[in-house]
């Protein structure tokens, strides 16, 4: 496995420290609204920190973007770890245990390693680049199935920007009747881990950011799917706006979903 693989593991590991050592007292948590609806706590910036030590102990050169820091390190680099210390902060507060770590490193604008790491589980989903991707040292696959009546799905619904949402409530309408079932889970992380797993067949989501997807995008690569930005000309890290699973079921998603691209409307997330 790469070095860099490594440290992504060792980080993500020290950040999921931090959260299972307050997943029992949220209710004592300081937590403060962002903006509407999204929330952060002690524990997202302590896991934070606590990832960010790692990576800069090692590579202090590096350049940082992450969820509640936003951008540091070094400006004038192309090699680039992209952070969400705890993806389903919601959740998390509300002790509904579906949340993650997500790091993954980019060079030169290519995802190069992802890691999700689901704390309560014990669940590491690993990618390298053009080595695959594994779940607790098991190499992983995206589901095989390509009939879209039995493809179990996973999504997120619009909860703090609803300039789309008369979008997504299309593309809903669209994908519910067709498709065995629908899951929303919460932490977009993970749920992009499981269509890497095979667990979910396929994904769609709008107005994501690059530090939910990073890490998943690479599983998904790494596991034989693919990921497709739903605006034309950006690519799914930077859109936000993505469709995702085998390739035979993301073109039948791609074409159930494109009716109601037209319509997205403000800026791609940053
Ligand atoms: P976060 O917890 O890191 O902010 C997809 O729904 C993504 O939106 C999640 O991965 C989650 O990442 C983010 N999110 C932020 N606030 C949310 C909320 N109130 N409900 C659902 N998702 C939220
Ligand atoms: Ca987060």
């Amino acid at each position: 496995m790469q070095p860099i693989t490594n440290i992504a593991i060792r980080a993500a590991r020290r950040g999921g420290e931090v959260i299972l050592r307050q997943v029992d007292r949220v209710e004592h948590l300081r937590v403060q609204e962002k903006a509407r609806h999204d929330f952060v706590s002690e524990v997202d910036r302590g896991a934070e920190q606590a990832i960010l030590e790692v990576i800069r102990s090692v590579y202090p050169d590096h350049a940082i973007l992450a969820e509640e820091s936003g951008r540091g390190g070094a400006t004038e680099t192309d090699l680039r770890w992209i952070i969400d210390p705890l993806d389903g902060t919601t959740n998390f507060l509300h002790g509904l245990p579906i949340f993650a770590v997500s790091v993954a490193f980019e060079a030169r604008g290519v995802l190069e390693a992802g890691v999700v790491l689901d704390p309560l589980r014990g669940e590491l989903f690993v990618a390298s680049r053009g080595e695959g991707a594994l779940l607790n040292d098991r190499r992983i696959r995206v589901a095989k199935r390509t009939n879209l009546d039995e493809a179990l799905l996973g999504t997120g619904f619009p909860f703090r920007d609803f300039g789309n949402l008369d979008a997504y409530l299309d593309m809903f309408r669209t994908l519910l009747p067709r498709v065995s079932g629908i899951r929303r889970g919460g932490s977009a992380a993970l749920d992009l881990a499981y269509v890497a797993a095979g667990r979910l067949d396929g994904f769609f989501e709008l107005g994501l950011n690059p530090w939910d997807t990073a890490a998943g995008l690479l599983l998904i690569q790494e596991a034989g799917g693919l990921t497709e930005s739903l605006r034309e000309g950006v690519s799914p890290l930077l859109s936000g706006d993505l469709v995702s699973g085998n390739p035979k079921l993301l073109s039948e998603l791609r074409d159930l979903l494109a009716p109601w691209c037209r319509a997205l409307s403000g800026p791609p997330v940053d």
